[in-house]
């Protein structure tokens, strides 16, 4: 079936990177309404978007929850996330409804891993700090212990979501560094909470790349503020952005990045490429390259 072939609205709820733009574009879908602006779309323009649509494109910081599934209606036949994430999408309502999801896994892998080990360098080696005290005069001397931290070389590096499983107390406790690279899940949410940095060791630096929520972010404060644990560094949080004024962001040792783990122009023009095709195989009914199954 081509999809000129009878009436076809979908929604893409962003501007995204020219290379799936480019393909978006080539498809030749009968209706493609698009929010044309790198800033978010608000709620009220997202519902208006969606109605009658069959197919959704949308991103991470889109709520597609059950609102927006029954203002767009019995029409819709798949969402497009351009995420690996999936937790901003009902998926049991999606689900109800027999509509398909497509995601953006694999594609973003070695982005994301790069990202997590700049963060857990300038987080141990304290770069911030250093950077800041270049800049306002702080830097008078070399000296013997200033702004010193702690190793790679040699170190532990526990990693949560990488397949083995290890109780997640052990983890913690055997770990020099412990990054956090899980889906958000209800088994996951909150999962780094008080006991479990209770367990990490002093000298142990804390690195988040999954989803915000998977940290209790009160916990995390006073484990930093208390030094029970050395330092974190966070690509995400909740919400997100975080507000200027979160106590965090008062913490010396702890390092907080925008959300910008795939954020390089290859990774992201891929995920628009592998976005796109997804929304097309769900509209024409084919199998999709990545089919989030539910
Ligand atoms: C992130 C993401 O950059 O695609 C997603 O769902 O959130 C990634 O793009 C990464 O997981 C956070 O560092």
């Amino acid at each position: 079936m081509r999809l000129t072939a009878r009436l076809m609205k979908v929604f893409v709820t962003r501007r995204i990177p020219p290379e799936g733009q480019a393909l978006l574009a080539q498809a030749g879908i009968s209706n493609v309404e698009q929010w044309e602006s790198d800033e978010p779309i608000s709620r009220e323009d997202l519902l208006k978007g969606v109605f009658g649509a069959q197919g959704i494109l949308c991103l991470l910081s889109d709520k597609i929850d059950k609102k927006v599934l029954d203002t767009a209606g019995s029409n819709l036949k798949v969402i497009s996330t351009l995420s690996v994430g999936v937790d901003h999408l009902a998926l049991d309502e999606i689900k109800k409804r027999g509509i398909r999801v497509g995601y953006t896994p694999d594609v973003l892998t070695d982005a994301t891993a790069e990202l997590a080990v700049a963060l857990l360098l300038t987080t141990s080696r304290r770069l911030p700090e250093g950077i800041e005290e270049v800049k306002n005069g702080g830097w008078t001397s070399w000296k013997p212990l200033w702004l010193c931290g702690h190793q790679l070389l040699n170190s532990t590096v526990g990693i949560i979501g990488l397949g083995r499983i290890v109780p997640l107390d052990q983890l913690a406790a055997q770990s020099d560094f412990v990054v956090v690279a899980c889906a958000l899940t209800p088994e996951t949410k909150l999962m780094c909470n008080k006991n479990f940095f209770q367990k990490m060791k002093k000298t142990a630096v804390f690195v988040n790349i999954s989803r915000g929520d998977v940290v209790n972010q009160e916990d995390l404060y006073q484990a930093l503020a208390n030094d029970q644990i050395a330092a974190a560094g966070l690509d995400v949080t909740t919400p997100e952005p975080l507000p200027t004024n979160h106590p965090l962001l008062s913490l010396k040792n702890c390092v907080i990045l925008p959300h910008i783990g795939s954020a390089t122009y290859g990774t992201r023009n891929i995920m628009s490429v592998l976005a796109v095709k997804n929304l097309l195989a769900g509209l024409k009914g084919e199998p999709m390259p990545n089919e989030f199954k539910l």
